[in-house]
């Protein structure tokens, strides 16, 4: 048997042996060369002869290579997964421990907790996936993301994964595709992925990074220029010479942060850069493979002459001026230059000394990272210049932790006072312990992370966090504050004399290649067969699932409004994370958040509304299990870009869970539309957006003609209010006639298990 710690050579090999047949029909299908990304997806393509694939419109049925399951949604996919009554996954599969690390002490003392505090979670991950045959990395071994790129991403390949930062591996050329758990569960259980052939965004890189600007700039500007919805439904594809000259895990950066835009995926062509990291990662055998076929693992010449013929839009870059930016507070698409940050600073109030800095994550935590960063550093430290506030770095995995550990560069970090935190995503996800006296005022904390939502780093909605790449993270932490220019600015030292900061310099790989640290990986047994996978029916952090009851062919009259929510309303304002990722096994403990981070539009209130059946005032969850123990179905309302943000299916499941028959919205975030069908809950849009306006608090909504319900048609509705008063709107939906299956099946996970008989 393969290494199944790795991506097997037969499975590359595979891939790459259908290159040449699949390219020719994907050009013979679409009368025109191909993309990359089109490349990748023709050969992903179920009958790729006949499907009919249309941007942006089409549904179409893909076969991943692989699935990657982070802990704190494998959970869910794998209590899903359960219930479809098979032997073994379909592919090949793993689950990865990050999330569920909190961050207090250090890496050590915070990985002991996290194994005894999550222990009954750990066993049960651990051994399902001995039961189906799914690869284990335990506790320790670092971000799923980065795991993913230095085992298991090649390019060319496919995958999907129950985590928005999926498409980091769009950094080895792999189009890597965020999902909820139950689009997961379709791939193990041998069924396509079901998505909408992406629309194509083209990035034409010219000119060369330099100075200060690193890969991180580039897709802070993306944002700035996309916004948050910009790239809903697209593949953002990276071109032109000034893509070659980005090291491998800087596209990774870059790919992984096209989450923030609601990309798809994003994805670079096979370069040097790639095979230079295969090799270093010691996947030689893969980078041979991929030399051999380089020509189909980039676009087509004609598409890289002329993009704008082939791209539904087209952003030129010049890296050659690209400065450094910094995104924030509140939203990753808020940018400005560097340099600029302290003026709007105070113009808006914002603090503008740092409470902490944290370097790392799944996104910025590669080898050429930590050496930039710790460039900075060193320098400072020779200069008498001290970091001002806690610096924390997260490494992104275990074998990078060891190898920064032995080339003497955590060692760089700790001399300037850093906490090394352990190989997880911690601050990140809201898995950070500060003290109250910092998060109970105003502050502002610069990551080069990727997210920034109100509460997300340290569930503090005083906290004010600004993305930036880890080297102006470092920058700014020996300033101690946002009113720093590194390239121009002078910083006092203690003897007080006024020193520049040197150019970051930094090194794309180890010289002396990776070293692996501790091994935390468990491959599944041979012969599984004996094992059982118990839940206790007392726990209060697994609990296995009902099916939820089809539909019962019946309109859905006036149904109260939980919720109307104003502004964004991201998967972190629908489900929370931080505390309530221990429950995220356990349906009916985690709806106890729902909602709670929602602003209520009729008040402003944060996580409260009126209940319909008694005129009280509750908490959101509680309203939910009101309605719910009243047998009362109701509907939530919200604004643009609804359930931005994560994979977290969670966020489908609770509402679905609690009685929601539809979310009505201005426009949707995809992964989040996908797991409210997957789980039978509508989603609609407003044909009209102004009709969001016209939703009262004591209104009902009634959604009719379900019967006659097909691909897309637009739906009757009807607000009626208090008084009797009524009026009709038209709601869009996407639901593909497979959608609608799930929808009357009551979800898709039924359809599944009435397929194997479970
Ligand atoms: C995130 O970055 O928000 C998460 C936590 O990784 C989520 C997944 C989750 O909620 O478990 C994501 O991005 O999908
Ligand atoms: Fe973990 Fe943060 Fe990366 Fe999500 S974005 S996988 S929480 S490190």
């Amino acid at each position: 048997m393969s290494d199944p710690s790795r991506t097997p050579i037969e499975l590359v090999d595979g891939v790459y042996a259908t290159l040449p047949d699949r390219l020719a029909t994907g050009r013979k299908v679409l009368g025109r060369d191909l993309t990359l990304a089109e490349k990748i997806l023709f050969n992903h393509l179920d009958n790729a002869e006949t499907a009919p694939v249309t941007r942006g419109v089409s549904y179409n049925d893909l076969r991943p290579d692989r699935v990657a399951m982070q802990d704190a949604t494998a959970q869910m996919a794998l209590l899903q997964f359960m219930t479809a009554g098979l032997p073994t996954v379909a592919v090949p599969s793993t689950v990865h421990c990050d999330h569920l690390i909190q961050a207090k002490v250090n890496a050590k003392v915070d990985l002991l907790a996290a194994e005894n505090g999550n222990k009954e979670v750990y066993d049960f991950l651990e051994s399902v996936s001995a039961k189906y045959g799914i690869g284990f990395w335990g506790p320790g071994s670092g971000i799923i993301h980065q795991v993913v790129l230095e085992q298991y991403a090649f390019p060319g390949g496919m995958m999907v994964g129950t985590d928005s930062h999926t498409p980091n591996a769009g950094g080895l050329g792999m189009i890597a595709i965020g999902v909820g758990g139950a689009d997961a569960v379709d791939v193990m259980t041998g069924f396509p992925f079901n998505v909408r052939w992406p629309k194509l965004i083209g990035v034409k890189l010219t000119g060369k990074l330099n100075g200060w600007s690193a890969p991180k700039d580039v897709i802070l500007k993306v944002a700035e220029i996309l916004t948050v919805k910009g790239g809903t439904g697209a593949i953002v594809e990276y071109f032109g010479p000034g893509a070659e000259s980005i090291s491998c895990t800087g596209k990774a950066t870059i790919c992984n942060m096209g989450a923030e835009i609601g990309a798809t995926t994003s994805l670079f062509a096979y370069d040097e850069a790639m095979s230079r990291y295969l090799r270093s990662t010691d996947r030689a055998a893969i980078a041979d493979a991929a030399d051999a076929v380089a020509a189909h693992l980039r676009a087509d010449d004609a598409v890289l002459e002329n993009p704008a013929d082939y791209f539904d839009e087209v952003i030129e870059i010049d890296l050659d001026t690209l400065q450094p930016h910094i995104n924030g507070p509140h939203t990753p698409d808020l940018a400005r230059e560097v340099a600029a940050l302290g003026a709007e600073a105070i113009a808006n109030g914002w603090p503008l000394e740092i409470s902490s800095a944290l370097v790392g994550s799944c996104t910025n935590s590669s080898y050429e990272d930590i050496t930039r960063a710790a460039s900075i550093l060193s320098d400072a430290a020779a200069k008498g210049l001290t970091v001002k506030v806690p610096l924390l770095i997260t490494p992104g995995s275990e074998q990078v932790r060891a190898t920064i550990e032995r080339d003497g560069l955590l060692a760089t970090f700790e001399a300037a006072g850093a906490t090394v935190l352990a190989n997880a995503c911690g601050p990140c996800i809201g898995q950070w312990a500060r003290p109250d006296e910092i998060t109970s005022v105003p502050n502002t904390i610069v990551t080069s992370y990727n997210r920034n939502f109100p509460k997300r780093n340290d569930g503090s909605a005083n906290t004010l966090a600004f993305v930036t790449s880890p080297e102006t993270v470092v920058a700014l932490a020996l300033a101690g504050t946002l009113d720093f220019d590194p390239i121009n600015d002078t910083l006092t030292t203690e003897s007080g004399e006024q020193v520049k900061l040197i150019v970051p310099t930094g090194l794309e790989l180890p010289p002396q290649g990776f070293t692996p640290g501790d091994n935390t990986f468990i491959a599944p047994p041979a012969d599984a067969s004996g094992l059982e996978v118990k839940v206790s029916p007392t726990s209060d952090r697994l609990q296995l699932l009902e099916p939820f009851a089809p539909w019962d062919g019946n309109d859905y009259l006036d149904l109260p409004i939980l919720l109307k929510a104003k502004g964004k309303c991201t998967t972190d304002h629908i489900s929370m994370a931080g505390p309530w990722l221990k429950y995220r096994g356990h349906l009916e403990n985690i709806s106890g958040n729902l909602f709670l981070g929602a602003v209520n539009a009729f008040d402003d209130v944060v996580g409260f509304g009126k209940d319909q059946l008694d005129g009280s005032t509750r908490s959101f969850p509680d309203l939910a299990k009101h309605y719910h123990e009243a047998g009362q179905p109701w509907i939530a309302v919200g604004d643009e870009n609804w359930g931005e943000g994560s994979s977290r299916e969670h966020a489908a499941m609770e509402p679905r869970f609690r009685g929601a028959k539809a979310i009505l919205v201005r426009s949707f975030a995809r992964i989040h539309e996908a797991n409210l069908k997957k789980q039978g809950v509508l989603p609609l849009t407003f044909a009209d957006p102004a009709v969001y306006d016209l939703i009262g608090e004591d209104d009902r909504i009634s959604i009719t003609g379900l019967s006659e319900l097909a691909d897309g048609k637009p739906i009757d509705c009807i607000i009626t209010k208090p008084d009797g008063t009524q009026i009709p709107f038209v709601a869009n939906q996407t639901l593909s006639p497979e959608h609608i299956e799930w929808f009357k099946a009551g979800s898709a996970l039924n359809i599944i298990r009435a397929r194997s008989g479970a």
